[in-house]
């Protein structure tokens, strides 16, 4: 009995998608990925995985299929990376990124790189036009303006390496990139195309970045970080690094980066083990125990 229902649904099931799909004689998979605005005109357009080979975008019933040039994709973010109203979509696609502008109904393709390469997040690095995508590519951070329909590369280094954050550092137009390069700390000025390098720490020093965030109430972010005994803050528009000890030889960390006063700029709360915290105000330069 069981076994003839399972069959009968089974019929119903094909006949249906025999119908819907007509010409093509076999059901298309479409996954649903997201709803963004993708003309400018407030209202969502439904973006699926079409068989897993093309992107479809559904705008008020209206089907647009962009096909994907590799079968090895996902679909990294969403956002404006040109001059027109409203989203693009933003693929990673094999060895390289396509972009689908969906209100001008055309993608652009821009190589990337043949091993492993992710797209880090966008923002608008360059301050006119839309927003850049950022990408690490092996020992490259690659920057793809879209607006210009142009890749700019920087070499980083061949060792180990992570942008830890992008803000505007140095209340010049556009947003920076820092980048934790080994001993290094680097900030990439892409509006000018250039880096600049902070050495940090040397030996095998352990270090990190823990925030870029406004710290000291001045416009522009700080790059804060922990570097062994001590949180270093670096004021990238003078070039200044402050230094507070925090340990002798102790193990701490930075809890949270947040606003704890209400006066512009961050403070940074610090854990230590079986001690009172501390709470760094790098706005008066200066450092309290937190209550246990
Ligand atoms: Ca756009
Ligand atoms: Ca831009
Ligand atoms: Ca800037
Ligand atoms: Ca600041």
């Amino acid at each position: 009995m069981k076994k003839t229902v399972f069959f009968s649904s089974m019929l119903a099931c094909t006949f249906f998608f025999f119908n819907l799909f007509p010409s093509s004689g076999y059901a298309a998979v479409r996954n649903y990925l997201g709803s963004w605005d993708l003309n400018g005109n407030g209202k969502l357009e439904q973006v699926f995985n079409y068989n897993g080979t093309a992107i479809e975008v559904v705008s008020q019933g209206q089907s647009t299929k962009f096909p994907i040039s590799n079968p090895v994709w996902h679909l990294a973010t969403v956002a404006n990376t040109n001059d027109t109203q409203g989203a693009e979509l933003i693929v990673k696609a094999g060895d390289h990124l396509q972009i689908i502008h969906y209100k001008d109904r055309y993608s652009t393709e821009y190589q990337v790189f043949n091993g492993m390469w992710e797209v880090v997040s966008t923002s608008n690095t360059d301050h006119r036009g839309g927003d850049e995508v950022i990408v690490t590519a092996g020992a490259n951070l690659k920057v793809i303006n879209d607006s210009l329909r142009n890749t700019h590369e920087y070499y980083i280094t061949n060792g180990v390496w992570y942008v830890g954050g992008i803000e505007d550092t140095n209340q010049q137009p556009g947003s920076e990139i820092v980048v934790k390069a080994g001993n290094d700390l680097k900030i990439i000025y892409d509006g000018i195309k250039r880096i600049k390098t902070y050495s940090i720490s040397t030996s095998a020093q352990y270090w990190k970045i823990a925030g870029v965030v406004d710290t000291d109430g001045k416009p522009g972010a700080e790059v804060i970080m922990s570097v062994g005994d001590h949180l270093m803050i670096v004021r990238d528009k003078s070039g200044v690094k402050k230094t507070y000890q925090i340990t002798k030889n102790g193990v701490w960390s930075v809890r949270q980066i947040t606003d704890v006063d209400g006066i512009t700029g961050a403070e940074v709360l610090i854990d230590i083990p079986n001690s009172n915290g501390k709470i760094v105000i790098d706005r008066t330069e200066t450092m309290k125990n937190l209550k246990k």
